[in-house]
């Protein structure tokens, strides 16, 4: 950018607001090196909702893309600017703006962490009950722009049912708020659930108003290990069968599980080939009871060992640890992340493996297994361009199964520009068509986060 440029830049959002070296870590996500070319021009760091404001109305002006980023902690590539211009990095926005622990909700700036907006409802006796990986790093305006799942998930949603209200700047440079804080709103078109999932094509969150629960007053947690994932498959169904909704119902595969078994709070038996791990709360000690009684019973059909009274929050914590430990093994993995109807989830899991050694390369997989939402990985070395495409070709593989499965490429990582190709091939043309008559309606200039999602 030319000096005169990066003056009008400095003087909206200050001195330390501007980074004109971009730092590498503005130009990568979680995903790691895995097939994106990174091209950013300055990265800026606003303070406030008008600063934020002005950037992008400059950068309209100016005709520079603008890609928005939370923590990073993104999967896809969708934080990840492909076409220079301006990162807009939200880190230095992270206030409380207001909590109402009475009235079971709250309103931050969406820089705020997702382990803060936990923790500020874990203190006030209440609960923000989505739960994505990485809570410490990512930030809630990232979870919110791509719609963020976890384990919690299965019982209680993803990021977007807890959204009451968003504060947004537009393409354009407006500032407008959708929604609020009223629990319900049927006034006009539901333009806050447009932008969430939208993955900054259509603005940069600014603000989020978030509903909250009570805490439940108790949980407790069970891992059951099966031979295999058709074993898996049928606690899984029984535990549907019991009437009673789990508050997480997350699955291991028996490949993921030999990577991670020395750091598991317990100790896995041998000849184990898929885990399942399972939560069960309630609002009083009896509903608490009634449900725990009933899945450990329906989990423990055909498993080898059940792990009952597994320390909840140490259970998560390591089960938090997958996805990196995983890219560990060989350095890189190529991560998938594939839904499908609940009633194919072992035939996924299997297909994953399957499609793997046809490639030459070690496949696993984990995830939610209530949700039908695997993550499936390919396993790399770095600087290996054969290992990367021939990683590659399983993926297009899987996706095919899982699309004949009645299935989905992206159950809660979203699409961004890593899954854009396999999106594109399996979406249906005149569902695209609509997609890109919206974000022509929001951003006609087509500069809020080029080239992802479609
Ligand atoms: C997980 C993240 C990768 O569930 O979504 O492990
Ligand atoms: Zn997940």
């Amino acid at each position: 950018l030319a000096v005169a440029a990066l003056a009008e830049l400095r003087r909206i959002v200050g001195e330390d607001g501007l980074l004109t070296d971009v730092p590498r870590s503005f130009l990568q996500d979680a995903a790691g090196a895995v097939g994106v070319e990174a091209r950013a021009d300055a990265v800026v760091l606003p303070s406030d909702p008008e600063q934020v404001a002005a950037v992008v109305r400059w950068c309209a002006e100016n005709r520079l893309p603008v890609t928005p980023r939370g923590g990073g902690t993104g999967l896809t590539g969708g934080a990840v600017p492909v076409e220079g211009g301006v990162v807009l990095g939200l880190e230095r926005m992270r206030r409380l703006r207001r909590l109402d622990p009475l009235q079971w909700r709250m309103e931050v700036d969406a820089g705020m962490s997702t382990g803060d907006v936990q923790r500020l409802a874990r203190e006030n006796g209440l609960v923000f009950p989505p739960d994505p990986g990485a809570a410490e790093e990512s930030q809630i305006g990232g979870n919110v722009a791509t719609n963020a799942g976890g384990p919690h998930a299965f019982k209680y949603g993803v990021t977007g049912a807890w959204v009451t209200g968003l504060e947004v700047v537009l393409p354009s440079g407006e500032l407008v708020r959708l929604g609020g804080t009223v629990r319900k709103d049927a006034a006009g078109y539901d333009l806050k659930r447009l932008m969430i999932g939208s993955e900054g094509t259509l603005g940069v969150i600014t603000g989020v108003a978030l509903r909250l629960l009570p805490a439940p007053l108790a949980r407790s947690a069970a891992v059951a290990f099966y031979a295999d994932a058709e074993a898996c498959q049928e606690g899984l169904e029984a535990a549907f069968a019991s009437g009673v909704v789990a508050a997480a119902l997350d699955f291991v595969d028996g490949r993921t599980l030999e990577i991670v078994a020395s750091t598991y709070p317990g100790s896995v038996p041998p000849g184990v080939g898929c885990g399942l791990m399972v939560e069960a709360d309630g609002h009083t000690v009896g509903e608490h009871a009634d449900a725990e009684a009933a899945l450990l019973e329906s989990i423990g059909e055909g498993a080898i060992q059940v792990d009952r009274h597994t320390p909840v929050d140490p259970l998560w914590r390591w089960r938090d640890t997958f996805t990196g430990a995983v890219a560990a093994r060989r350095g890189l993995k190529l991560s998938e992340d594939v839904a499908v109807p609940v009633d194919r989830f072992a035939t996924t899991v299997e297909a994953v493996v399957e499609i793997a050694a046809r490639h030459g390369l070690e496949g696993c997989s984990w995830g939610h297994a209530g949700d039908g939402n695997l993550h499936a990985s390919f396993l790399i070395e770095p600087g290996h361009r054969d290992q990367l495409s021939r990683a590659e070709a399983a993926a297009a593989e899987l996706f095919g199964r899982v699309i004949e499965l009645d299935g989905s490429v992206s159950g809660e990582h979203g699409i961004g520009s890593l899954k854009r190709a396999h999106y594109l091939r399996h979406a249906d043309p005149a569902v695209l068509e609509l997609q890109r008559q919206v974000k022509r309606a929001i951003d006609p200039l087509g500069l809020m986060n080029p080239q992802k999602v479609f």
